[in-house]
């Protein structure tokens, strides 16, 4: 299929430092897969170009596909970024009802922002090319582009939860969102349980004529398992912390939705109530920046930060700290060689929408065992994970500890399991579901668009 990738970030931006330019690639898990399906496709991918040189390159080929760049200036990037789609649509959508933000003059600059990708839409789509726009950033441009005139089959893939319909009617613009979502043909989530919420919320409110069980489905992103599982030998970094020991391994970005004080609690628990465990648990805690322009995430840095030192500086002494600490992006290289040789996986985020880390270290360990919270999607896929309620720190606790007195041969059979449904439902499988959905809706008319695939 060749497609019109729409996304709220780029694969790759252009930055300038001390004179001199560079090209980024983006992490994330959206990102990477849909730039191996573009790799594979060709087509043009649609996104905002906010590298500090970018503007230089509003259209730019890049590994086989076609880079199209919008750009917004302060004002919109704080309404539409800042504000909208993080201060009010993220908090919702995990459940933080406390910290949503409701301001309408930032919904107005989120439309504005979502009419502008819809613009770029208009300007690159060919008459045979399928549009595929990506989450909670661009919810509303499947109905702006239809506004343009754009007929053409369009998939919705929403990256996050999909909340309770009482909860998601908390928003004020709750009929906007599932009106405008509706308009695309195809719409995916990672699990069952978000595709349940969002048919109850259409079933509240949007128009009658949107069959929802036909135009929805839920398949559960995958990783590039080879690339995980097949990456060369390297040393092992937590080598002389094992001499003495087992070590628990994270990483996250720091965001409030990954329950990190809790994590760190929880390990100090063991510590109180597994008093063998001192001087043997090494937790080593990687925590990437993010949204660092929103002030609440520079808060939640420094409190996280403050209760890591009260742990360590209660619990450790001259010759050990309990949590190693780390903030700041590591390499592809690094973060495989923590995958590979962590003992326990320590993954427990309040809520999540998948969560492609404990995929990635499913693939890559080679006797670890991974400690699940029960709240982030990728849980329906890994059963075979130590599976805990990220609220309660004792359970949490308990399960560390049985994690590290786990048997080798049963960390081995769990981790096999698992490794069979990461490596059958990977990145490959996932694009060819959602293209074989998508063949088989055009071919039995049932589209919105129906103009004549
Ligand atoms: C959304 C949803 C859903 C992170 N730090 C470094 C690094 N990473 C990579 C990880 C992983 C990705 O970033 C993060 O994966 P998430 O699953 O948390 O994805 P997000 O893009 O943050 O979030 C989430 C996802 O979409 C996909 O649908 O799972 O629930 O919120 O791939 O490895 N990679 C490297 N260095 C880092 O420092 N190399």
């Amino acid at each position: 299929m060749k497609y019109v990738v729409v996304t709220s970030r780029c694969p790759v931006s252009h930055d300038r430092t001390g004179g001199r330019e560079i090209l980024r690639r983006n992490v994330g898990g959206v990102v990477t897969a849909l730039h191996q399906a573009m790799k594979t496709n060709g087509g043009v991918w649609i996104c905002w170009g906010d590298g500090n040189a970018d503007v230089n390159y509003p259209v730019e080929q890049y590994d086989g596909y076609t880079v199209a760049r919008i750009f917004l200036n302060r004002y919109e990037k704080h309404g539409f970024y800042d504000e909208y789609s993080n201060g009010t649509l993220w908090p919702l959508f995990h459940y933080f009802r406390e910290r949503v933000r409701y301001l309408d003059e930032s919904f107005e600059t989120y439309r504005a922002v979502n009419g502008k990708f819809a613009e770029a839409v208009k300007k690159h789509t060919d008459p045979d090319s399928v549009i595929w726009i990506h989450d909670y950033q661009l919810s509303l441009v499947p109905e702006l582009a239809r506004k343009l005139g754009i007929t053409n089959f369009m998939i919705f893939t929403w990256h996050i939860p999909w909340v309770s319909s009482e909860f998601f009617n908390i928003l004020p613009q709750a009929k906007e969102l599932v009106d405008s979502i509706t308009q695309a043909d195809m719409i995916t989530f990672h699990t069952e349980l978000y595709r349940k919420n969002f048919r109850e919320s259409c079933e509240r409110i949007s128009p009658p004529e949107f069959n929802v069980d036909d135009r929805t489905s839920a398949f559960s992103l995958g990783i590039d398992s080879d690339y995980y599982s097949k990456i060369e030998e390297t040393a092992n970094p937590l080598e002389n912390l094992q001499k003495n020991g087992k070590v628990i391994f994270s990483i996250d970005r720091l965001d409030y939705t990954k329950g990190l004080i809790n994590r760190a609690l929880s390990v100090e628990r063991v510590l109180k109530k597994y008093p063998e465990t001192r001087g043997r648990l090494h937790y080593v805690m990687m925590v990437t920046p993010s949204r660092t322009s929103v002030s609440e995430y520079l808060k939640m840095k420094r409190d996280l930060e403050t209760e890591i030192g009260r742990i360590n500086g209660s619990h450790g002494d001259i010759r050990w700290q309990p949590i190693i600490y780390m903030y700041g992006k590591v390499s592809d290289r690094v973060l495989l060689s923590y995958y590979r040789y962590a003992d326990i996986a320590l993954i427990t985020p309040v809520m999540d929408g998948l969560n492609l880390v404990s995929k990635e270290f499913v693939a890559a360990s080679r006797h670890g065992i991974l400690i699940l919270s029960e709240f982030a999607g990728a849980a329906f896929n890994l059963p075979q994970a130590l599976i805990v309620n990220p609220n309660d720190i004792n359970a949490m606790a308990d399960s560390i500890y049985s994690a590290m007195n786990m048997e080798p041969g049963e960390i081995d059979r769990r981790l096999e399991a698992m490794k069979t449904s990461v490596t059958r439902r990977n990145l490959k499988w996932w694009i060819e579901v959602i293209e074989k959905r998508a063949r088989a809706l055009m071919s039995n008319g049932k589209v919105i668009s129906a103009h004549g695939h």
